[in-house]
């Protein structure tokens, strides 16, 4: 379903209505350097949906319609909830932001919102804000925190014509369209005022009406008015509308073919962020085993990175506030492998060389970090680099790497003392 969606996608008209006249401040183009540094985030999908186990999408695929689905806050207590394990949690794996929905499809909002009772404050016997809580020791422990804000709504009645989804809820056959983009404007408001600095929204659900007047002009205005720096970003899988402030692929590595040595444009090319999964589903699935496991992981990180792309993980958290054992697990041991690997991955933008099959190439400055991901071979031929290699050496100790270069290439010798099980590293310095 959702790849006939994708094609549908592609043939719709840009918006005319995005911020055609969009000027990022100073201090938005310093945030978006920033958030290109940071690399790695958290994405966490937790809602009234948890409870069910079922995913994110339960509503929908179950059909259940809005009178019964109200029943579900009712059993959503996460009493385990700790903000500040959540958040230790994701700088222990090395994430250095979080995106976590305010709002999903099902448009409960999991924070204090005046602009409707569907919320957990105001329905769930919890009752307490939980972004609050989260956005307080974000700022406590010094990790930048994104919202997440699905323009879908299969809950307000205002969501009207509805979209390609949604169809089973039992609303009328009525609404007002710009009543409801009043209600999301209102509520982007109140994330983007109570909840301090926030490093910016992640917009999913355009896609549900791609043919709508979103009147993003004005709800992008909205933000980047409250808060410049916050980057605006949509999941609509097209290229980017003015007014946005990176550019994001699902479960997909950019279609870009080489990053090169120019590094100067910095509007018209935006930061570049895909998300990912740990098992197969975003929100809490009590049947979904299908854990990838951490080596996958530290390949989806380090091709992300080749690629000059950020990596944005995902966890569900459980009904109960806790992250269940395979994510933590996973999570801890990316982050020991950052703690010695960082300096290959943090600050670095896409390398030199395009990536291959065998692994990326990262850089900074004028050190190149050859990635080797999967090489059966004690020697590996890189085309010719943009500069003569002075030197190269292992990041894993620090020793020699033997290499030659030549009309063909430079050849690295990697012998088996330095093949490490996840990524074989060899940090290049180019001539100035
Ligand atoms: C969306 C959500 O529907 C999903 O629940 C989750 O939050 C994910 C991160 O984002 O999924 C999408 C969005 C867009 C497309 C496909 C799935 N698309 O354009 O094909």
């Amino acid at each position: 379903m959702l790849c006939i969606l994708g094609v549908a996608l592609l043939i719709v008209q840009s918006p005319a209505n995005a911020q055609t006249t969009y000027q990022p401040t100073p201090s938005n183009l310093e945030a978006r350097r920033g958030f290109q540094d940071a690399k790695f985030g958290l994405f966490i999908h937790w809602g009234v949906y948890s409870v069910l186990a079922d995913g994110e999408w339960v509503m929908n695929t179950r059909k259940i319609p809005v009178s019964r689905y109200e029943k579900l806050p009712a059993f959503f207590n996460p009493i385990e909830f700790d903000a500040a394990e959540w958040v230790a949690l994701a700088k222990a794996a090395g994430m250095k932001y979080i995106t976590i929905t305010s709002k999903h499809h099902d448009g409960f909002a999991m924070f204090a919102t005046k602009q409707s009772d569907w919320n957990i404050v105001d329905r769930t016997p919890y009752k307490k804000d939980v972004l609050k809580m989260l956005a307080d020791e974000c700022h406590r422990q010094g990790i930048k925190l994104c919202f997440y804000h699905s323009q879908l709504d299969w809950h307000h009645p205002d969501y009207f014509p509805r979209g390609h989804t949604g169809a089973d809820s039992g609303r009328p056959e009525r609404g007002d369209w710009y009543k409801y983009l009043d209600y999301m404007d209102a509520q982007l408001k109140e994330l983007l005022t109570n909840y301090g600095e926030i490093g910016g929204i992640w917009f999913d659900g355009w896609w549900d009406k791609p043919n709508a007047d979103w009147r993003l002009e004005r709800t992008y205005k909205l933000i980047h008015d409250l808060q410049p720096a916050a980057l605006v970003g949509s999941n609509h899988h097209r290229r980017p509308f003015p007014g946005e402030d990176f550019q994001m692929f699902e479960k997909d590595l950019p279609g870009r073919n080489t990053a090169g040595f120019n590094r100067d444009a910095e509007i018209g090319n935006l930061p570049l962020e895909i998300c990912e999964t740990i098992n197969q589903s975003w929100g809490f699935n009590l049947n979904d085993g299908n854990y990838k496991s951490t080596r996958e992981l530290i390949h989806y990180l380090v091709r992300a990175a080749g690629y000059d792309a950020n990596f944005l993980l995902n966890v569900g958290p459980m009904p109960n506030g806790k992250i269940q054992p395979e994510f933590v697990t996973r999570l801890r041991e990316m982050g020991q492998w950052l703690t010695k690997n960082g300096e290959s991955i943090y600050g670095t933008r896409g390398g030199p060389i395009a990536p291959h099959a065998w692994g990326v190439t990262t850089q900074k400055g004028n050190r190149v970090y050859v990635h080797i991901l999967d090489w059966p071979d004690s020697a590996l031929l890189l085309p010719r680099m943009p500069k003569p290699v002075k030197s190269a050496t292992f990041l894993k100790d620090g020793s020699k790497v033997e290499f030659s270069e030549g009309e063909m290439g430079v050849m690295l010798k990697i012998p088996p003392r330095v093949v490490d099980e996840y990524d074989t590293i060899a940090v290049l310095e180019l001539a100035q």
